[in-house]
C-alpha cells in the first residue's frame, strides 16, 4: 500500500491529508506551511514525499532534535508556528506492547501547547488549523499532532475529508488607554531610564543601564535568571517596572510592574507613540544628562577592556583576540549562530550584530547542539529570502560535538554556511595535548579530567568528509586567510577550526553568571 498516492483519486490517505492541510494549494484548504525538517524511515517516508508534492520544501536531517531546532529557528525568522509530527503506534494494539507503544500525546503535553491525535482521517484538517492557530496565537510555542499506524495504513473517500480555511494571523492586542498614559507618565517622570526587549543582543547593550535605572520600560523580556530576576544588586530596589508582555500570566513575575500592559508589542509600541505625540511640550530623554554620561563612561571602559584583550595576538590566541578577527570578515548583516560556554557568551558582546532577529544562540536554556540545526534554517531561509546575506555559526569545540554530524545535510543541501568552532579542547576550561598524554598509563576513566576534550580536534575534518572545505588554524593570519577563502565559496560550507589556548577565560564580569538571587530577600 505505501508507496501509492491517491491524492488525484477518490480516497486520501493520512499522510496525503496532512500534507495537504499543511500546505496552500488555496486559502481554503491549507495552512501555507512552507518547510518541513525531518526525518523519515518506514512506514511514513511517504509524508515527506506528499509534502515535496504539494510544494512544501522538505530537507532531511540526520536526527529529530536537530530538525525540530531548525524548525523552531526558521519560525522564528519567518513569525510561522512550529508544528511537530510524531507517530505512534497502532491503536487496535494499545496496551498490548505494540511498536513503539508510548503516550506520545500525554508526555508531549508537558512540552508544547496544544498535543492531539486526530479522531480521524476526515478530521485531520481541523487538527492541523487547531495546531498552527495554538501555535501562533498569544505567547508562541511548538505543537503536536500524533498520528496512529493504522492511520498511515488506512484510507478514506476524498468527499469526507473536511478542509479547513486558512488560520488568519493573530488578531492584534491593544493595552487598556488608561494604562498607556500611565506608562508614559511614569516614562517622563525618569531620569534614569532603561529598557530591555525580548532580544538577546539589546540585553547587553542595556546590561549597564539597568543597574542604576529607576524606570524600566520591558518590552516582552522575562524578568528571569538571563535579567538576574529583576532584582537587588543587579537593579536598584526600588526600581519601577513598566512591563508590556503577550502573555498576561508573565505581567508582575518576580518584580510587581509600577505599570502592567497586556498586548502584542506592535500594537502597544504603536499606542505609546500616539499618546507621546499628544504631550506637549515633547518628551524628549535629553543625551546630555548625567544618566548618559555615565552611561557613556561606562561603555568606553569596557570597549577600552575588549580592545586590550582583542589587540593581545599572542599564540594560541584568547577568545577576545580570536573573535577580533572574525569581526574583521563577517559582513555587518551576517546572520550569526553562536552556541558555547565562553564562546557563545563573548561572542555576543564582541560580534556586533544591528538588525534584529540576525542573531540565534542557546538562548534561556543555554541548550548546547542547537548551532547546526539553527545555521541550516537561517541558510534555506537566506537562500528563499536573501540571497546575498550569509550565514556564520561560531560554536565551542564541545557544543559542535552535539550535532556535528547534521553538517552531512549541511553539505547535501549545499547551504554555504561558514562554520567557526573556537577549539580550547574542551568544555570552558581545558588542558594542552602534554596532560591527555601524561594520563597514557592511568585508567583514563578514572583520570581524565571533566572537561577535556581530545586536543587539538580537527573537526574541520568532519566537514570535509562530505564536500565541505575545512582549515586547522592558530593565528591571525591563518584565520584572515581561511575566513576569506570561506567567505569566498558561496556554493559550499566551509569550517575554520581556531586552536586557542585552553588557559583563556572571560573577562571579570561585575555580577557573574547566575549571581544567586535569594528569594528571600527579593
Ligand atoms: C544540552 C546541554 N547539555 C549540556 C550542557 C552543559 N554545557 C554548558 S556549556 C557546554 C559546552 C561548553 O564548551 P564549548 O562549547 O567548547 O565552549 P567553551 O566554553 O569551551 O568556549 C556544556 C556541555 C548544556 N548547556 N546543554
Ligand atoms: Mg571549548
Amino acid at each position: 500500500m505505501l508507496g501509492i498516492f491517491y491524492s488525484d483519486s477518490l480516497y486520501l490517505d493520512a499522510l496525503t491529508t496532512i500534507a495537504s492541510s499543511f500546505a496552500c494549494k488555496t486559502l481554503e484548504s491549507g495552512q501555507g506551511v512552507e518547510y518541513v525538517f525531518g526525518i523519515v524511515g518506514i512506514p511514513v517516508i511517504e509524508l515527506a514525499m506528499a509534502m515535496q508534492k504539494e510544494g512544501i520544501k522538505y530537507i532531511g536531517m540526520r536526527n529529530e532534535q536537530a530538525a525540530s531546532y531548525a524548525a523552531s529557528a526558521i519560525g522564528y525568522m519567518t513569525g510561522k508556528p512550529m508544528i511537530v509530527i510524531g507517530g505512534s503506534s497502532e491503536r487496535e494494539q494499545d496496551k498490548m506492547g505494540a511498536f513503539q507503544e508510548y503516550p506520545q500525546v500525554e508526555c508531549s503535553r508537558l512540552y508544547s501547547k496544544f498535543s492531539c491525535q486526530p479522531s480521524s482521517i476526515a478530521r485531520i484538517p481541523f487538527y492541523v488549523e487547531k495546531a498552527y492557530r495554538n501555535s501562533i496565537y498569544g505567547r508562541p510555542g511548538p505543537v503536536y499532532i500524533d498520528i496512529p499506524g493504522n492511520m498511515v495504513m488506512a484510507q478514506v473517500p476524498e468527499k469526507t475529508v473536511r478542509y479547513v480555511p486558512q488560520c488568519p494571523p493573530p488578531p492584534r492586542m491593544c493595552a487598556a488607554g488608561v494604562d498607556v498614559k500611565r506608562a508614559i507618565d511614569l516614562l517622563s517622570t525618569a531620569k534614569r531610564a532603561a529598557y530591555g526587549q525580548c532580544e538577546a543582543e539589546l540585553k547587553t547593550l542595556v546590561e549597564g543601564a539597568l543597574q542604576d535605572a529607576d524606570v524600566v520600560l520591558l518590552l516582552g523580556a522575562r524578568l528571569n535568571w538571563i535579567l538576574h530576576f529583576g532584582a537587588p544588586p543587579r537593579f536598584r530596589p526600588d526600581v519601577k517596572i513598566i512591563q508590556i508582555d503577550i502573555c498576561p500570566e508573565e505581567i508582575g513575575n518576580n518584580v510587581p510592574p509600577a505599570v502592567g500592559l497586556v498586548g502584542d508589542l506592535k500594537s502597544v509600541l504603536g499606542q505609546f507613540n500616539e499618546e507621546l505625540s499628544r504631550r506637549s511640550p515633547k518628551f524628549v530623554f535629553s543625551s546630555s544628562s548625567d544618566w548618559w554620561k555615565t552611561l557613556n563612561e561606562k561603555l568606553e571602559k569596557n570597549r577600552i577592556s575588549v580592545q586590550n584583550n582583542s589587540e593581545d595576538k599572542t599564540v594560541p590566541l584568547n577568545y577576545y583576540a580570536a573573535f577580533d578577527e572574525v569581526n574583521k570578515i563577517i559582513p555587518r548583516d551576517a546572520i550569526v549562530i553562536s552556541e558555547g560556554a565562553n564562546t557563545m557568551d563573548i561572542s555576543r558582546t564582541c560580534i556586533p550584530n544591528s538588525l534584529p532577529r540576525h542573531r540565534l544562540d542557546a538562548g534561556t536554556f543555554g541548550t548546547m547542539g542547537v548551532g547546526v540545526g539553527f545555521a541550516i534554517a537561517a541558510a534555506v531561509y537566506c537562500r528563499d529570502y536573501a540571497p546575498n546575506k550569509r550565514v556564520i555559526c561560531i560554536q565551542g569545540d564541545s557544543a559542535f560535538g552535539f550535532s556535528g554530524f547534521e553538517v552531512e545535510t549541511v553539505c547535501r543541501y549545499r547551504l554555504p554556511i561558514v562554520f567557526i568552532i573556537i577549539n580550547n579542547n574542551g568544555i570552558s576550561k581545558s588542558f594542552g595535548e602534554e596532560v591527555f598524554n601524561s594520563l597514557e598509563e592511568t585508567d583514563r576513566l578514572l583520570s581524565h579530567p571533566p572537561t577535556v576534550l581530545s586536543p587539538n580536534a580537527r573537526y574541520e575534518k568532519v566537514l570535509e568528509a562530505f564536500g565541505g572545505n575545512g582549515y586547522f588554524v592558530n593565528t591571525p593570519e591563518e584565520i584572515q586567510k581561511a575566513l576569506k577563502e570561506s567567505m569566498a565559496n558561496k556554493k559550499q560550507a566551509s569550517m575554520v577550526n581556531i586552536m586557542i589556548s585552553t588557559m583563556a577565560d572571560r573577562r571579570q564580569q561585575a555580577f557573574s553568571w547566575l549571581d544567586s538571587v535569594q528569594p528571600s530577600k527579593m
